[in-house]
This record gives structure tokens, C-alpha cells and sequence, in this order.
């Protein structure tokens, strides 16, 4: 029984073989998350484990559940046949690898892809002397998830694994000298989880330096907001890490599980999402590695389906960080992930004729705030067609000679890096920061459609 004296009368909880169960006895208390708002942290917990368990079938049926997947995987499917020129995703083909249903021959076709232009660009990274740890452990889940034989793949003249290595030591003597990552917290993690998963251990020192950051409260998103995102990239890990034993499972480490457990569940919004609707795909696949049953009919769930109905993941990253969740799964399990009896059976249907573009398309009125210090910003006015994205925006602002912008691509499309000749970098912990009317976007520059008249800032930001 969880020991937990201000627990509500209605709820009873209980473990059963390391599954929190938790069960009400009222009628009408369907897992809505918003009461739980007004109670004390230890039961804002109880609560929300409560709303994520709740397997009362609600609206969602299983069919909608199922074809949502196949929508998912389908749209991934299309997006590597259709985009031949950017260099291959390596989480997208995870998301692909850890689906149910399959098209072997577009997935091996990808994997080929990998193999050749990624590494190729991996190599051309490191000749520049860039970190890449995030991109090198996505590679070698992505080589994992199709059974591939890591051993044998050699970049730079190294082993892939002992590449990687290398990169988390770098990041961990940085973290030592200047107590952050060369990178970030969700790549060291995501290169502790692709170690681990890969039966290779993970150096005490180098997991200590990811429990002491939780410990402290450092994995943050930019300056001061939490990010969800690499909570949860840290609880695989570490999970992952505990369940590899050999010594390192003490106490220390089952605490920070525990701090990442309790902040990812009281990071649930009243519309189930956890953090935000691109976190919390990768939460769910987190709660699920530590052994909590996220059901389908939680609320968490609730709100992918409902985000994924709504059209909000429409960035084939963001469709793969929320399909493996979808299938109730986490990159945990890579660690013993079987490739045989796979099904072949997807196929793709011809390509829907897109529609005409309207002629009298609605203008909205837009102005453009750079910020690059507190005493030096420059706006800039503009009419654009209803709908478009900011990028648009800035390349109208850029034909007209009037401002400069320079972008980086990345996995989740164009990071703006350069604006009027200034640049923000990663190396001085400085970023353009994106808000619509004083609100912080949740989306980049060519992901974010302008629907409305409003005013984009754009300020040079540290963290
Ligand atoms: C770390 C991080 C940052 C760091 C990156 C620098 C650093 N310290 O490494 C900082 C704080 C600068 C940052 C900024 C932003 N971020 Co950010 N970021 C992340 C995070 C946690 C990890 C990215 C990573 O390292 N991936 C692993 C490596 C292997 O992949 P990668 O593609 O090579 O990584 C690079 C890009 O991801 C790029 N990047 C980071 N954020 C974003 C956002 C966008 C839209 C783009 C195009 C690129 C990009 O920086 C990474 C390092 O070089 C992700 C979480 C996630 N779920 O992926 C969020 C995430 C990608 N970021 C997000 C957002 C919204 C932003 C901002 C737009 C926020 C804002 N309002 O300004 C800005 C980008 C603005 C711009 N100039 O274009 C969202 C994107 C959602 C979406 N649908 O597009 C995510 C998913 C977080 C979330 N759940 O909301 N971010």
C-alpha cells in the first residue's frame, strides 16, 4: 500500500507487482484532471495518476485509437517517399521500426538512406568539430530498431558505440568545467539511453552528472521554463540504466526516477497534455518505461487523439516522437527489440490531387519585432496571405530588402539563427526567441501559420 495519510476517501491505491493501481469508489469522478488542482502537491499526484490510469472507456474507441496510428505511420511513410533531398530522420525511422504495421521495402529503403547520407553528414559534423551526440544516439536507435548489427558500423574509423562514448565524455568534462552539456540534457540523455539499450555500460560519472542536473532542477527549455521534453528523455535513460543493474541501481538514482516521475505527472494540463502537445508523446513513452500504466483511455491519450485529430502534428518529428507512444511502447524497449515475424502489409494509396489555391486569399496585417538587446530593436510592417507561416513572412521582409535572416536545418525543419547579421549560438547559450502578442510559440518558423493580424517577436535571448 503507498503510504500516503492525506489520501482522498474516494481513492484507493495499491501496488501489484510494480503497477500503481489506482481505483475511485465514487461515481462521477471520471479522471478529469481539473480538481486536481486545488489540492496539496502529494495529492495533486494521487490524482494524477489517477486521470492517467482511468480505463472507464470514454469517447475514444479502440478503432479510432487504431486508425489513428495507421494514419500516423502511413504519413511518415509518405513524407520519406516524397522528400528525397533533406537528410534522412533518424527518428523517423524509429517511429517507422517501432510500429505494428510495416512497408519493409520503403523502411529498408530509409535504413540504406541512414547509412549512407546521414553518416555521411555525421562525418562532415565531426570534421567541423560539431557535437553530435543527439544525432549519433538517434542513429544507433534507429539502427537498433531495424536489428541492425551496430558492431559493424564505423564512422570516422571508430566503432559507432565507442563514437558516441567519446561524445558523452566531451559533454560530461564540459558539464564538469562550465555545468552545462556542450549540447543539451535531452542529448546526453538520449546518449546514455542508445548507450545503455546497446548493453554498453554507462560510466558513473557521466550518469551522476544527469542525476545531479535533475537534482538541482537544471533541465530546462531556454532559460527558465522546465522542459518536459528532457524529463523525459532522462527517466529512459535512467530507467534504462536501473534496469541494467551491475551496481548502479542505489538510491540516489531511484530519486531522481522519482523527481522525473513527480514532475511529469504534475506537468499535466487540465487538457491532459504533459508539458506542452509536442512533450507530451515522449511523457507518456517516459511514465511507461518506469512501469505506469498510461491506458488508452486516459486523458493524456485523450489529448493526443484529440491534438492529432485537430491536425496539430503535422511535422513528421513531431508524428515521431508521439506514434511509439501511441502503440504504448518507449524506446526502452529496444533493448530487446525482435525484428522477426514482422507485418508487410502496408501500402501506401496513390496521392490525393491537391486542390487549387483560392485567388482571393484573406490578408491579415502583420508586424515583425526584432529584439537583438535591450537598447536596439527594429519592427516592420507587412501584409501576407491568411495562413502563412512566419518564414513566408520573413522571406516577403527579406525580397524587399529590408531584413536579413539566415536559418540552420534541424530535425524539426529551420532553426532561425542569424537576423540582421547577428547570430545566436548554441556555443554562447544565446537563441532567437519566438512569441506571437507576447505569448511563447510552441512551434518554429515554418511550422507556425499566421491566422490572424498580430506581432511576431523575435528577441536574442540567453540561457
Ligand atoms: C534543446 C532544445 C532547444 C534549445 C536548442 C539549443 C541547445 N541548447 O541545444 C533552445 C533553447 C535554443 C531551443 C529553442 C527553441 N525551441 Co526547442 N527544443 C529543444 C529540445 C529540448 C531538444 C532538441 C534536441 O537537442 N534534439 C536532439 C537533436 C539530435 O536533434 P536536432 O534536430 O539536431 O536538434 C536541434 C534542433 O532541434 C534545434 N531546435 C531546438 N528547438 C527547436 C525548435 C524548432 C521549431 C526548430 C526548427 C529547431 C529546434 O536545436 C537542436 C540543437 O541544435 C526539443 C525537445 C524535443 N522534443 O525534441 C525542444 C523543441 C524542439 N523546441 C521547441 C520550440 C517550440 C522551440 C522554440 C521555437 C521556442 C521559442 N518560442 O522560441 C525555439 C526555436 C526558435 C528558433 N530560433 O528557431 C519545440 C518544437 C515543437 C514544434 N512543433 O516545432 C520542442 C519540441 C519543445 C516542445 N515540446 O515544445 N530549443
Amino acid at each position: 500500500m503507498i503510504k500516503d495519510k492525506k489520501r482522498s476517501r474516494s481513492t484507493r491505491s495499491t501496488f501489484k507487482g510494480g503497477v500503481l493501481t489506482l481505483r475511485r469508489r465514487a461515481a462521477g469522478t471520471s479522471g478529469e484532471f481539473g480538481g486536481c488542482f486545488k489540492m496539496d502537491f502529494k495529492l495533486f499526484l494521487v490524482c494524477a495518476v489517477v486521470s492517467l490510469v482511468n480505463s472507464e472507456p470514454h469517447d475514444p474507441s479502440s478503432i479510432e485509437h487504431r486508425e489513428l496510428t495507421l494514419s500516423f505511420t502511413k504519413k511518415l511513410l509518405q513524407h520519406i517517399q516524397e522528400d528525397q533531398i533533406t537528410v534522412p530522420n533518424p527518428s523517423i525511422h524509429l517511429a517507422l521500426r517501432m510500429s505494428s504495421q510495416h512497408n519493409q521495402g520503403f523502411e529498408n529503403d530509409y535504413l540504406l538512406r541512414l547509412k549512407t547520407e546521414l553518416h555521411k553528414d555525421l562525418e562532415s559534423s565531426l570534421t567541423k568539430g560539431k557535437p553530435i551526440t543527439g544525432q549519433v544516439a538517434l542513429y544507433i536507435l534507429a539502427l537498433k530498431a531495424s536489428c541492425y548489427d551496430i558492431s559493424t558500423v564505423r564512422l570516422d574509423k571508430e566503432q559507432l558505440i565507442h563514437l558516441l562514448k567519446k561524445q558523452i565524455e566531451q559533454e560530461k568534462e564540459h558539464v564538469a568545467v562550465t555545468k552545462r552539456p556542450l549540447t543539451n540534457y535531452y542529448q546526453y540523455s538520449l546518449g546514455i539511453l542508445a548507450q545503455c539499450v546497446s548493453n554498453v555500460r554507462v560510466s558513473l560519472h557521466v550518469r551522476n552528472k544527469l542525476i545531479h542536473a535533475i537534482e538541482v532542477g537544471d533541465l530546462k527549455h531556454g532559460k527558465n521554463e522546465q522542459s518536459i521534453d528532457t524529463l523525459a528523455m532522462a527517466g529512459m535513460a535512467l530507467q534504462c540504466v536501473k534496469e541494467s543493474g551491475g551496481g548502479q541501481d542505489d538510491a540516489r538514482l531511484q530519486q531522481a526516477l522519482n523527481t522525473i516521475k513527480d514532475k511529469l505527472l504534475a506537468s499535466q494540463r487540465p487538457d491532459g497534455h504533459m508539458g506542452n502537445e509536442f512533450s507530451t508523446g515522449l511523457a507518456v513513452q517516459a511514465l511507461l518505461a518506469m512501469g505506469i500504466k498510461v491506458s488508452e483511455y486516459s486523458d493524456t491519450m485523450k489529448a493526443l487523439l484529440t491534438s492529432a485529430r485537430n491536425g496539430v502534428y503535422h511535422n513528421p518529428m513531431a508524428i515521431s516522437q508521439v506514434l511509439p507512444a501511441l502503440h504504448q511502447r518507449s524506446y526502452l524497449q529496444l533493448k530487446s527489440h525482435d525484428c522477426t515475424n514482422e507485418d508487410n502489409g502496408l501500402i501506401l494509396e496513390t496521392k490525393k490531387v491537391l486542390e487549387p489555391m483560392e485567388d482571393n486569399v484573406e490578408e491579415v496585417s502583420l508586424q515583425v519585432e526584432v529584439v537583438s538587446s535591450e537598447d536596439s530593436s527594429s519592427t516592420y510592417f507587412l501584409n501576407i496571405p491568411k495562413g502563412s507561416s512566419i518564414l513566408e513572412a520573413l522571406k516577403l521582409l527579406k525580397l524587399k530588402n529590408e531584413y536579413k535572416f539566415e536559418t540552420e536545418p534541424s530535425l524539426w525543419g529551420p532553426f532561425l539563427s542569424v537576423v540582421n547579421g547577428v547570430r545566436a549560438r548554441q556555443s554562447d547559450r544565446n537563441y532567437w526567441h519566438l512569441s506571437s502578442d507576447g505569448i511563447s510559440l510552441n512551434q518554429g518558423i515554418d511550422d507556425y501559420k499566421i491566422q490572424h493580424s498580430q506581432m511576431i517577436t523575435i528577441k536574442k535571448t540567453n540561457y
